[in-house]
C-alpha cells in the first residue's frame, strides 16, 4: 500500500481551525451539497450503464474540496475546472437538471447538449467552464482575475486542476503572472494520487505541488480534502488576501478518487484494495455526517431529510433531461464562428 500523506506547509505557519468562523447553516449546506455531489455521481453512473451518457470522470470521494472553497465565493466570483467537474459545478449552484440534460444531449442542457460532461459552464452562476484538456483552464483563470482586478472589483477567480496538471507548464506561468501582478486567483490542486494510472509520488519532484509556491512568492498551502471543515476554514486565508489585492495563493488539497480514472476503467491494478478502503473509512461525508451528530449540530432526522431531499432532486434531474429534446439539426449551424480572415 502506498504510503499515506504526509501534510506539510512549508511557506507559512498553517492557519488553526476557529470553528467561530463557520455557523451551524453552512455545515448543514455543506452536508446537503455534498450528498448531493455523490448521489448525482453515482446516478451519472447508472445513466452510463444505460448507454445514455459516454465517458464521465466520477468526482466521487473528493466532493468536500470544491464545496469548502466555494463555501467562501460570492455573486461575481468565479470557477474553472477541468475533466473531472461535476462536483466543482454542483459545489458553485450550477442547475443539476441543466447539468444531467447536458450529460444526455438534450438542449435544455447548460450547453444546448452539445458540450457534454467535460464542457459544462454555467456564466450566470459563475462556472466559466469545465475542460478535457488538461492545465488548459489555469490561464483562463487567471485572466479572469485579471479581469475581476481591471475592473476594480474585489471578486476572486477559482480554478481546480488535478495533480497531473500539475506538470503543465502552463500553470508555472500564470503563478507567475499572478503573483507580479497580484491577481486575485486561488490555484486549487485537487491532489487524489493519481493521474489516470501514473502515482503522484513517482510523477512530482519533491513529492508535493504546494511547496512551489514558494518560488512564486506566493502562500502554498496543504489542506486534508477529505474534511470539508478544513477545506474551508484553511482556504480563508487564501480568499481573504485575494479579496484584498495581495495576490495568489497554491492550496494543494490531499484527497482520493473512489472510481476509476474514467466510467469504464475497471479494474484499477495500479492501486491496492486496502489503499481504497482506507480512504473509504475516511470518507468526507462520513466525516461531516459524524460531526454534525456529535456536536449536536442537528438531529439524525434533520439529515435524513436533506438526503431524501437531494435524492428526489437527482431523480427530478432525470427525469427533466429524460423530458427534454435532443438539439434540433439546425442547432449544428448555431454557436459557431466563423472567421473571415
Ligand atoms: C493536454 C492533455 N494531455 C493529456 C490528456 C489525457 N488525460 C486526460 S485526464 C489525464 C490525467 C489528468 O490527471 P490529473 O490532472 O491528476 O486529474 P485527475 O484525473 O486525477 O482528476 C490525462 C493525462 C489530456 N486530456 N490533455
Amino acid at each position: 500500500m502506498a504510503t499515506d500523506f504526509i501534510i506539510i506547509d512549508i511557506y507559512k505557519e498553517e492557519p488553526g481551525l476557529d470553528m467561530q468562523k463557520i455557523d451551524d447553516k453552512l455545515l448543514m449546506q455543506f452536508f446537503e451539497t455534498m450528498v448531493t455531489i455523490r448521489l448525482f455521481e453515482e446516478e451519472c453512473r447508472r445513466q452510463a450503464d444505460l448507454g445514455k451518457l459516454r465517458g464521465m470522470h466520477s468526482s466521487i470521494g473528493q466532493e468536500a474540496v470544491p464545496v469548502g472553497i466555494c463555501g467562501h465565493l460570492k455573486e461575481g466570483d468565479y470557477i474553472l475546472g477541468n475533466h473531472r467537474s461535476h462536483h466543482h459545478c454542483i459545489a458553485r449552484g450550477v442547475d443539476i437538471n441543466e447539468m444531467m440534460a447536458e450529460l444526455l444531449g438534450k438542449s435544455t442542457g447548460t450547453n444546448r447538449g452539445k458540450g457534454g460532461t467535460m464542457h459544462i459552464a454555467d456564466i450566470d452562476k459563475g462556472m466559466l467552464g469545465a475542460n478535457g484538456v488538461v492545465g488548459s483552464n489555469i490561464p483562463v483563470a487567471t485572466g479572469a482575475a485579471l479581469s475581476a482586478k481591471m475592473r476594480g472589483t474585489d471578486n476572486v477567480s477559482v480554478v481546480f486542476f488535478g495533480d497531473g496538471a500539475s506538470g503543465q507548464g502552463v500553470l508555472y506561468e500564470s503563478m507567475n503572472l499572478a503573483s507580479i501582478w497580484k491577481l486575485p486567483v486561488i490555484f486549487v490542486c485537487e491532489n487524489n494520487r493519481y493521474a489516470e494510472a501514473t502515482p503522484f509520488e513517482y510523477a512530482i519532484a519533491g513529492g508535493n505541488v504546494s511547496s512551489r509556491a514558494e518560488g512564486f512568492d506566493m502562500p502554498g498551502i496543504q489542506i486534508d480534502g477529505q474534511s470539508v471543515i478544513e477545506m474551508f476554514l484553511k482556504a480563508t486565508p487564501a480568499i481573504e488576501r485575494a479579496r484584498n489585492g495581495e495576490g495568489p495563493t497554491l492550496i494543494e488539497a490531499l484527497t482520493y478518487r473512489y472510481q476509476g480514472h474514467f466510467g469504464g476503467e475497471n479494474p484499477q491494478s495500479y492501486r491496492t484494495k486496502e489503499e481504497e478502503e482506507h480512504y473509504k473509512s475516511n470518507d468526507c461525508i462520513k466525516q461531516i455526517r459524524n460531526y454534525l451528530i456529535e456536536e449536536e449540530v442537528c438531529g439524525l432526522d434533520d439529515l435524513t431529510r436533506l438526503e431524501e431531499g437531494a435524492s428526489v432532486k437527482v431523480e427530478q434531474s432525470v427525469k427533466f433531461a429524460d423530458d427534454s429534446s435532443f438539439p434540433d439539426d439546425k442547432a449544428l449551424y448555431e454557436d459557431v464562428y466563423i472567421s473571415n480572415s
